[in-house]
């Protein structure tokens, strides 16, 4: 890795918060509308996916057709849904070690961004009380392409001024992974090695994880 790191990007769900909780509740009760029970293992293939994508994948799944339209609703209610479920996350919700780790990037210079799929990413971050961490936040409404494509990690490097081989990502979704590295950025999943194969480095957690363990990796 290039040791001169100026910029750290983070995915939201599945790297400070767990949504994909909510986001499965929300999009199993949405399925169960059109008779279709949707599991715990399709749930997974729907991280870094946008919201309207991943609606798509699960009437392909179901066998069933919707118009457009009827899928921009079908979109709204899930959402509906989704964001009434997500009103009860605070502070304590943020995964373990991962405010202290930004504190420690923070400190020695280096910049700190989000780069998520999401829409409700700043309802999110403020429910969390940690909107103001960050340097630069971008998001689904910012974005026109949707990950694997790597608008949504190379607009926080542009705006922020730095090169994308100073910059690394930290993503939980094998989408993601392959978004930064399409951006010529340094990938580091957060997850198991099995499901993030072609990360550079893989964490499983940011407990005992130190801007000096992120110079050792390699
Ligand atoms: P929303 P990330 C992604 O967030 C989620 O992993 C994915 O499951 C969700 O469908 C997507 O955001 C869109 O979310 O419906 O809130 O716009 O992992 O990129 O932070
Ligand atoms: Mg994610």
């Amino acid at each position: 890795m290039n040791n001169n790191i100026e910029l750290c990007i983070f995915d939201l769900d599945g790297v400070i918060v767990d949504t994909a909780k909510y986001h499965f509740l929300a999009w199993k009760k949405l399925a169960k509308e059109f008779g279709y029970e949707l599991t715990k293992k399709q749930n997974e293939k729907l991280k870094g996916v946008s919201r309207v994508e991943s609606l798509k994948l699960i009437l392909q799944w179901a066998g069933v057709h919707k118009t457009e339209e009827e899928q921009i609703e079908l979109a709204r209610i899930k959402n509906d849904n989704y964001v009434q479920l997500i009103q009860t996350l605070k502070p304590e919700d943020i995964f373990p070690g991962v405010k202290n780790f930004i504190f420690d990037l923070k400190k020695n210079g280096i910049k700190c961004s989000i780069g998520s799929a999401s829409k409700n990413t700043k309802l999110i971050l403020r429910k969390l009380k940690i909107l103001d961490l960050f340097d630069y936040i971008v998001d689904g409404n910012m974005t026109k392409y949707s990950k694997p494509h790597p608008e949504v990690f190379l607009k926080s490097s542009e705006v922020l001024g730095i090169k994308p081989q100073n910059t690394i990502v930290f993503e939980d979704a094998a989408k993601g992974i392959e978004a930064a590295l399409a951006g010529g950025m340094f990938a580091i999943g957060v997850g198991n090695t099995e499901d993030l194969p072609t990360a550079h480095y893989v964490i499983s957690g940011f407990t005992d994880f130190s801007l000096s363990r992120l110079k050792e990796t390699k």
